[in-house]
């Protein structure tokens, strides 16, 4: 017995109209269950869309560069079991990737699309400048700006591409209002002097193509450095008492399948100084002209991961203790590392903690994760002699480098001084980040 289903865009956290950069599946096609329909491009990363079921496809309602949001129809597809039979036994939404949602007959699941891993050829190029739609002058006026149609939206009828979005694009990208992974935004001033070397005159060379995360993220990364003015204010704080304790609790955290790091207690020091001083929980508002002041703290946390960089969000990280903040920092890293944070892991963030201190180096200066008006930079504890007043000699001590790059059009060097010395204080007295 066979029955037809639709299967429709799950919840994908607050976006909408996100644009399909991929359709996996055409009419006929016979599919499993968990194969991908589409792949979603949000500014953040690419996510699939998974089937629920397995079955033949009968009629597909996307397209490529179409755009969708929660409920639209995928594909309908007929499934060789009656419909109702799977809704039972729908895939738990975190361990495996989840599937998209099916419309009637069977009941909407609405669990969550998972961030992919970028397929085996990243960076073959989406859609190729052959199918673009645009007439041969629009061509010849890209081709004189050596402009890549493929970047370019397109306002004609049926979304063709005219010699005047072409000019726009050039004007975006002169005025820096456009920010595209690979081409320079930064008003008008070029990357390098010369694209165009040939490095082969010099010697052997090998190219190899970016993923695309890692596209995404220097887009982003690009932007925020070129538009944010950032100022970098750096500490050193005692951790010697802290680390004495963290290791007295290692032996309990481990009963408990956790770890222990320095970032579990740094993440508790962060949220008591963004308790203090709130002007480092907010945002500035669209027009510039107001501090949205939030009222909840989640604090994000840069993973480093085969793919790229991303930056999953600890939520409500002051509702949690050292334990909970362990087992989530444990969890979310994780699931990073395998591809399966999913859109909402990584949103709502309000300040970031970039840690470093597990690799090595003294000091860094992080870019700020827009629209986050800070980010702490985390470097290795290192042993260091301290001036200590009651023995008038050099004690040895374990000092933790922090980095707290700030946003100077919101917050002044003085109360960032006075929040990183708060943070460099509860660090240094364990008793204090306890309360
Ligand atoms: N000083 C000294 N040692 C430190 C330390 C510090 N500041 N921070 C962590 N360590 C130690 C940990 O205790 C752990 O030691 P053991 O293996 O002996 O237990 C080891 O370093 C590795 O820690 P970890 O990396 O597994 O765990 P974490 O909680 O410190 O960090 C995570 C988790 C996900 C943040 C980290 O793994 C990661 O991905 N870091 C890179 C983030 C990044 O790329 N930032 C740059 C962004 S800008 O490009």
């Amino acid at each position: 017995m066979s029955n037809i289903i639709d299967i429709i865009v799950p919840d994908i956290g607050d976006y909408k109209n996100v644009v399909i950069i991929e359709v996996a599946v055409k009419p006929g096609d016979e599919i499993k269950q968990e194969a991908t329909l589409i792949t979603l491009e949000t500014d953040k990363a690419a996510m699939d869309i998974p089937s629920t079921h397995a079955g033949i496809v009968k009629s597909v309602y996307v397209n490529l560069n179409g755009k969708v949001s929660q409920g639209d129809k995928i594909i309908s597809l007929e499934i060789a079991e009656p419909a109702d039979k799977p809704k039972s036994q729908a895939s738990e939404p975190v361990a495996t990737p989840a599937p998209a949602a099916v419309v009637a007959p069977a009941p909407t699941t609405t669990t969550s699309p998972v961030i992919s891993s970028p397929p085996a050829a990243p960076d073959k190029p989406i859609i190729s400048s052959a199918d673009i739609y645009a007439g041969p002058a629009t061509r010849r006026v890209a081709r004189e700006l050596g402009v890549d149609l493929t970047k370019v939206t397109g306002t004609g009828r049926k979304n063709r591409i005219v010699s005047s979005d072409v000019f726009q694009f050039v004007k975006n990208i002169m005025t820096g209002q456009t920010s595209i992974p690979g081409v320079n935004t930064g008003g008008g001033l070029s990357v390098a002097p010369d694209l165009d070397i040939d490095f082969t005159k010099f010697g052997a060379i090998e190219s190899k193509p970016l993923l695309r995360i890692k596209k995404l993220t220097a887009a982003n990364l690009h932007r925020n450095w070129v538009k944010i003015p950032h100022v970098t204010q750096f500490e050193e704080t005692d951790v010697t008492e802290l680390e004495i304790f963290r290791q007295e609790n290692q032996a309990e955290a481990q009963k408990r399948n956790l770890k222990l790091t320095p970032l579990v207690f740094i993440i508790k020091a962060v949220v008591s100084a963004l308790k203090a001083y709130p002007q480092f929980n907010a945002s500035l508002s669209k027009n510039g002209e107001d501090l949205i002041l939030k009222k909840y703290i989640n604090v994000g946390v840069a993973v480093d991961t085969p793919n790229g960089l991303v930056v999953p969000v600890v939520k409500q990280a002051d509702t949690k203790s050292l334990f909970d903040l362990a087992e989530e920092l444990g969890a979310l890293s994780q699931k990073a590392r395998e591809g399966k944070l999913t859109g909402q892991d990584m949103q709502g963030g309000c300040f970031t903690i970039s840690s470093l201190g597990g690799i090595g180096g003294t000091m860094f200066t992080p870019i700020i994760n827009a629209p986050e008006l800070a980010i702490l930079g985390i470097s290795k504890t290192q042993i260091k002699p301290v001036w200590d007043e009651n023995t008038n000699g050099f004690v040895p001590r374990k000092m933790l480098p922090l980095s707290l790059s700030y946003d100077h059009r919101v917050i002044d060097g003085a109360e960032a001084a006075r929040f990183i010395v708060h943070l460099a204080k509860q660090l240094q007295d364990i008793r204090k980040l306890l309360l």
